[in-house]
């Protein structure tokens, strides 16, 4: 039995130091000290053995026990560090290797405009409103004091989707609601797209953008008009940007203008941006017609009012020497990403 015991020890020594894998560590524990293991099979017989010689066995088969008990952690220690080990070279982290930076979207051009319109108009005291962009025929045509044969209700440059409702051709409709809700004073700006049933070419699309704007109050003039739009020209051309007031005809202002400003791109000497004439229409314009001041229940014996409607789509054409209103609306990212 003693010489079984110490070739159960040194055969297991062998084994565990031999092993590569913890799942092989585990089998020769089963096999070596399990429970129906060599060294319990040895103990087993103890029984048959003398008094003198009992002690001694039992006392060397737990030596060998305990020695193979030893080697088999000793193994597994190394193996987890060896597992360990080869993690950490495979996972390996270069933090010396150039950053992978992510691609960061950017303003649509149309958006950069109007966020500073916007800014200029909020220093001016204006709130910004915005309403859907299905209309119907009352908010806007019929409370604009636009008659019922007027060319542009024609289908023609209308899109229509039932008799009654439509592709809002203006925003003046959020405009009108408010009047509706809320008590003057009034002073609101509100941008959106609009449609009209034009045909595609480089200055035209059927889908564009507009900002339109209402003041009404007691006592308010055509002095209060020029001012704001003066002030808003010089606020996106620049200080030294001449602005001049033609006359012009709305149905729903009384009287009506039409605003220039001298060409950024000659500076007023006429070139191909102008078309030559030095100027450059940016808006249109009015005192708002007593018709739609009565169309809300606004008195226009008592409350006057103005109103502006100004294109984004040019000004943004012009701001970026961008030759063609399509390239707006295609969403091509090369185009997109120069801005
Ligand atoms: C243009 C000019 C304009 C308005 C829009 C307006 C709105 C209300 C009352 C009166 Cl609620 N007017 N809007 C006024 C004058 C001009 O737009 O060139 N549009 C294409």
């Amino acid at each position: 039995m003693r010489e079984q015991l110490s070739k159960i020890r040194e055969e297991a020594l062998v084994a565990v130091k031999a092993a590569t894998a913890l799942s092989e560590i585990e089998e020769l524990r089963v096999k070596f000290l399990g429970k129906k293991g060599e060294v319990s099979s040895i103990l087993k017989q103890l029984g048959g053995l003398s008094a003198e010689e009992r002690p001694v066995i039992g006392q060397l088969a737990n030596e060998v026990r305990a020695d193979i008990d030893a080697a088999i952690s000793d193994a597994k220690k190394r193996l987890e560090a060896d597992a360990l080990n080869q993690k950490l070279a495979a996972e390996k982290l270069d933090i010396t290797m150039p950053g992978k930076s992510g691609k960061i979207g950017g303003l649509h051009p149309i958006n950069t405009v109007l966020n500073d319109m916007i800014d200029i108009f909020q220093s001016m005291g204006f709130d910004v409103v915005d309403g859907p962009e299905v209309e119907t025929d009352y908010y806007n045509f019929e409370a604009l004091n636009v008659p019922a044969d007027h060319p542009a209700r024609d289908m023609q440059d209308t899109f229509y989707l039932s008799d009654n409702l439509l592709l809002r051709t203006q925003t003046s409709a959020a405009q009108i609601r408010t009047m509706k809700t809320r008590k003057p004073p009034i002073r609101i700006v509100c941008p959106g797209r609009v449609f009209r049933a034009d045909e595609v070419d480089a200055t035209h699309s059927p889908v564009f953008h507009q900002m339109e704007g209402l003041v009404v109050d007691k006592g308010v003039t055509m002095c209060d008009l020029l001012g704001v739009l003066e002030k808003f020209a010089h606020e996106i051309y620049g200080p030294e940007t001449k602005v001049k007031f033609r006359p012009s005809f709305f149905p729903f202002t009384e009287p009506s203008v039409e605003v220039d400003v001298s060409c950024s791109e000659c500076g007023g000497k006429g070139c191909r941006v102008c078309k030559g004439t030095g100027w450059i229409e940016i808006l249109g314009a009015g005192m708002v017609h007593p018709n739609v001041l009565r169309a809300c229940d606004i008195d226009p014996e008592v409350y006057s009012g103005f109103a502006f409607g100004i294109g984004l789509d040019r000004l943004t054409t012009t701001r970026y020497k961008i030759s063609d209103i399509r390239l707006l609306f295609e969403n091509d990212i090369r185009f997109l990403e120069q801005f």
